[in-house]
């Protein structure tokens, strides 16, 4: 039976189905195609083959210290200058305030995931400290903090190297770091969106370090603004070659660009095609990539649980507050409970596996 509609994917299918990798031009072809069933296909295959039918999800929370920024971001909404309305910073006390009142609230809580802005006035041992007593106070959750452009900022705002940095880091309770700050790692169109931020080699450099201190990350890729295919393709690759080196990656995610509030010009929401289309692609082209994860909070749960079969593993968790997304016009939501997360993915046709932050199993959801 053949049911490939456009016939450009017919070698690419050929290439998945023997385990081989995927070219540059491999990727352009499965983007510029709309036969979304074949792509589909394609890439659960690939999901099922490394993960078997098992579908991931976490019981986590985000907090986010500060939205006090330096940061010229264009896609970010979330970032105020200091003293303008609606600027914030939150002591430590009051953190570990938010943590326990979250910790009430999620039952089984083991992740507390945390980024914010690059505060002008705050210091090297202020974000050592944040993690340290996070730690100190909740040892059996994993601190999943700061992104590399954060942990390049605060190397800068204590004179030293990033690989000192995180050592400082892991030192104080860092378990491991989060996919953000990644955008689209082109060169002209990080200039356009994000001019002052780390380069796309920077990025992967502070990953690279981190892994060789034997930390975990996720890597992302912010889609749906001014980027290309191309930039796209190139962006995945780039991200595959950095994980052929060191192999430290866990997760990737595409992050859906939200428009609102953003300076980027003529900004539109992403749409549900283009959505499942790039989990899917990501999925085929990153072939060294243990989990691709669809963040329920950009997607909303509806598309990210479709994307349970077309590529992806992982929905993300419980989340309970989240910032950066609402900011920008999010329709999602920050909350879901952990029982809607075990019947999105059972209803995809996944087995819902309960994971911690470094992917151990804590339960597998198999029976109704
Ligand atoms: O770096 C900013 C993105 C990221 C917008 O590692 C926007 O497990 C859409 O990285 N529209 C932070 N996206 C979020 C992030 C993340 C989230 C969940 C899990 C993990 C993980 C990482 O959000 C930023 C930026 O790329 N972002 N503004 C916007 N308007």
């Amino acid at each position: 039976m053949n049911f490939i509609r456009d016939e450009r994917l017919i070698p690419i299918a050929e290439k998945v189905l023997n385990g081989e990798r995927l070219s540059f031009e491999d990727g352009l072809t499965l983007f510029e195609s709309n036969d979304i069933h074949t792509i589909g296909y394609l890439a659960n295959l690939v999901s099922e083959r490394k993960n078997g039918k098992f579908a991931y999800f976490n019981v986590n929370v985000h907090i986010t210290p500060t939205n006090i920024c330096i940061g010229t971001c264009k896609f970010c909404a979330f970032r105020k200058k200091k003293g303008e309305e609606g600027a914030y910073e939150l002591t430590v006390g009051e953190i570990l305030e938010k943590l326990r009142n979250y910790k009430e609230q999620n039952p089984g809580l083991t992740e507390v995931h945390i980024v914010g802005g690059l505060h002008p006035d705050w210091g090297y041992e202020d974000y050592l400290d944040i993690v340290r007593k996070v730690k100190e106070e909740f040892p059996d959750i994993h601190v999943k903090a700061y992104t590399a452009e954060e942990i390049k900022y605060i190397s800068e705002r204590g004179s030293r190297t990033i690989e000192e940095t995180l050592k400082d880091l892991i030192e104080a309770g860092l378990g491991s770091i989060p996919g953000g700050g990644g955008e689209i790692f082109s060169e002209g169109v990080r200039k356009r969106i994000c001019p002052d931020k780390i380069s796309g080699e920077e990025y992967l450099e502070i990953h690279k370090t981190a892994h060789r201190l034997g930390l975990k990350s996720n890597a992302t890729m912010l889609f749906g603004h001014i980027e290309s295919f191309e930039d796209r393709v190139d962006h995945l690759i780039r991200l595959r070659e950095a994980q052929d080196e060191t192999g430290g990656f866990q997760t990737f995610i595409p992050l859906a660009f939200h428009p609102i509030n953003t300076e980027i010009p003529n900004a539109n929401y992403t749409t549900g095609f283009d959505e499942i289309k790039t989990i899917a692609v990501s999925r085929l082209l990153l072939d060294n990539f243990q989990h691709v994860k669809a963040y329920w909070v950009m997607l909303g749960e509806k598309i990210a649980q479709l994307a349970l079969q077309f590529g992806a593993d992982d929905i993300d968790g419980t989340v309970t507050e989240e910032d950066i997304t609402q900011a920008a016009g999010a329709r999602a939501g920050q909350y879901i409970p952990k029982k809607r997360l075990i019947r999105l993915i059972r209803e995809a046709g996944k087995i819902p596996v309960e994971r911690d932050t470094l992917y151990n199993v804590i339960e597998v959801y198999r029976e109704v």
